[in-house]
C-alpha cells in the first residue's frame, strides 16, 4: 500500500524535525549559491541559523512566478550547467516560460515522488500503462515516465495527441492504466465512442489524471464513461512536475503532499498569513531536498485547503483538497468571484449538455459579462431552437440560484468547442 512507508507514514514529530533540518540546509544552500536569494536574505537580515522551528518558515521571503521570469532561463540555478542533466519548462502561454533544471539526484527524487503516487493508485510492476501526457518540455510525460520506470511497469509512451491511435492502442495493447489530463481523457472517451469501441469493456482500470483543475463531477463522469477509477495527481514545474501530491485509496478525497520533499503552506491571499486549518487560501511550496533549483516559499496561485482529518490510509503527510482554481483564473463578474470549476460543477447538473464548455468574458458597456458556452447533447440539439432556448434558461437560472449572478448561456452544437490534447483552455478573456 505504501511505496516508502518510512517517509509516507513517518510520525509527525519526526517529520517536522526532518523538514526543519532540510529547510535549513536548503536555505543555506541557496544563500550561498543563488545571488537572487543571497540578496533577498541579506535584505531581510535572515539566514539558516534563524530557523529554530518549522513555523519559522514564515520569516522567509516569497518567490513568485515573475521572479522565475526575471531570471529566465537559468538565473535561479544553484549549480553550473555541467551538473545539470535535465531541463523542463512550462508552456509559457501566459508570458515568458518558466524553467526548471535537474541534477541526477533531482531526477531520482522526482521518480521516487511519482512512484509513491502510482503505488498509492494501485499501479504495480505487472501493469501496462499508456502515458498520454505530452513528452517534451512539459513535465507531465517524462515525470510520469520516470515514476513508471521506477516501478517497472510496461510503458506505452504515446504522448498526447493522435487520439484515434490512443484509442486503438487502448484496444490492442490492453493497458491497465492511462495517464493524461482529465480533459484529454474525455477527448479519448469521446473518440472511442465515435469509433464504436467501448472502453468500459477493455482491461483499463486506473486513470491517473491531473495538470489542470477538475471537479468531483468531472471525475465521476470520466469514471462512468471509461469504467475506471480516476485518481488525481498534482504537481507543478517549479517544484519538479507531477508527483508533488497524490490521492490515496481512501475515498478519493484529497491529495497527500510528499512532505519530506515539499513543505506546503496555505496562506490568506491578502495578508499572506496562514489560514485557520481547513480554510481556503493560496498554496505555497518550499522544496527542501532539491539541488539544482530549490525554491523558497513559492506562491503557486492555486487555491485549496488542507483537509484537517487524519487519513485512515496510514500516511501522515498532510492532504490538500482539489484545487478550486487559480487566482489568475478567477473571474470577477458583477462583484462576485467565480472560478471556472464552480461553473463546471453546475453544468454537470444539467443532463441536456455534455461537459465541454468555455467561459467567455466580454465587456458589455461598462460591465463585464460572462458567457457560458456549452455543448448540447446531440438529441437535445436536434430538437430545435425552442428546446435549446429552454435549456439555456435552465442553465442560467441554475447558476443564478447558486452564485447569484446572471450569465449569458450559449448552447452550441456537439463538437463545436475545440478538444483538448493537454490542458483545456476554459477561459477566453475578450476584454
Ligand atoms: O501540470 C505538472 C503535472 C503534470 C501535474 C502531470 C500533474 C500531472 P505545470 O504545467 O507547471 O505542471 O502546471 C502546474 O497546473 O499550479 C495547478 O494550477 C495545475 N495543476 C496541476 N495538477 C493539478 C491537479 C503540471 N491535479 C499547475 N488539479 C498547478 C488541479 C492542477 N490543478
Amino acid at each position: 500500500m505504501h511505496w516508502n512507508k518510512k517517509f509516507e507514514c513517518m510520525p509527525l514529530d519526526q517529520l517536522k524535525a526532518f523538514q526543519l533540518k532540510n529547510l535549513k540546509k536548503t536555505v543555506a544552500w541557496v544563500f550561498d549559491k543563488v545571488p537572487f536569494y543571497t540578496r533577498k536574505f541579506k535584505k531581510l537580515g535572515i539566514s539558516a541559523n534563524d530557523l529554530k522551528h518549522i513555523d519559522d518558515i514564515s520569516k522567509l521571503p516569497f518567490t513568485v512566478k515573475n521572479d522565475l521570469r526575471d531570471n529566465y532561463p537559468f538565473g535561479l540555478c544553484a549549480l553550473p550547467m555541467d551538473d545539470i542533466i535535465g531541463i523542463h519548462a512550462s508552456s509559457g502561454t501566459t508570458g515568458t516560460p518558466i524553467t526548471n533544471v535537474y541534477t541526477q539526484a533531482d531526477l531520482d527524487q522526482w521518480a521516487e515522488c511519482v512512484a509513491r503516487n502510482l503505488w498509492a493508485y494501485g499501479v504495480r510492476k505487472k501493469d501496462i500503462v499508456q502515458n498520454a501526457y505530452g513528452y517534451g518540455l512539459f513535465t507531465g510525460g517524462l515525470g510520469l515516465h520516470y515514476g513508471l520506470l521506477k516501478i517497472g511497469c510496461s510503458i506505452i509512451p504515446t504522448s498526447s495527441g493522435i487520439t484515434e491511435r490512443q484509442v486503438k492502442l487502448l484496444k490492442d495493447f490492453k493497458p491497465t492504466a492511462l495517464c493524461s489530463t482529465p480533459s484529454y481523457a474525455l477527448t479519448i472517451a469521446e473518440k472511442a465512442e465515435e469509433m464504436n469501441i467501448d472502453i468500459r469493456k477493455l482491461p483499463l482500470k486506473i486513470g491517473i489524471f491531473g495538470a489542470e483543475p477538475w471537479t468531483r463531477e468531472m471525475c465521476s463522469a470520466i469514471e462512468e464513461r471509461m469504467g475506471i477509477t480516476a485518481l488525481n495527481i498534482f504537481g507543478l514545474t517549479e517544484m519538479c512536475g507531477p508527483g508533488v501530491g497524490y490521492e490515496c485509496s481512501v475515498g478519493q478525497n484529497g491529495s497527500h503532499i510528499n512532505e519530506d520533499h515539499f513543505i506546503a503552506e496555505i496562506l490568506d491571499t491578502k495578508t499572506f498569513k496562514p489560514v485557520p486549518m481547513g480554510e481556503k487560501g493560496e498554496l505555497v511550496f518550499t522544496s527542501i531536498q532539491r539541488q539544482a533549483m530549490p525554491l523558497i516559499r513559492y506562491r503557486t496561485k492555486d487555491i485549496t485547503r488542507f483537509i484537517p482529518e487524519k487519513c485512515s490510509c496510514g500516511r501522515t503527510f498532510v492532504k490538500i483538497d482539489r484545487i478550486f482554481g487559480r487566482t489568475d483564473d478567477m473571474l470577477i463578474i458583477s462583484g462576485v468571484n467565480i472560478f471556472p470549476s464552480q461553473i463546471e460543477s453546475f453544468l454537470f447538473d444539467i443532463k441536456e449538455v455534455d461537459p465541454q464548455y468555455r467561459l467567455i468574458v466580454r465587456k458589455k458597456g461598462y460591465l463585464d459579462k460572462l458567457i457560458v458556452q456549452v455543448e448540447a447533447r446531440q438529441e437535445v440539439y436536434d430538437k430545435g431552437e425552442e428546446t435549446r432556448k429552454q435549456v439555456e434558461a435552465k442553465i442560467n437560472s441554475h447558476i443564478k440560484d447558486n452564485i447569484g449572478i446572471s450569465v449569458d448561456v450559449n448552447l452550441v452544437k456537439p463538437k463545436f468547442i475545440g478538444r483538448s490534447l493537454g490542458k483545456a483552455v476554459r477561459v477566453v478573456d475578450e476584454r
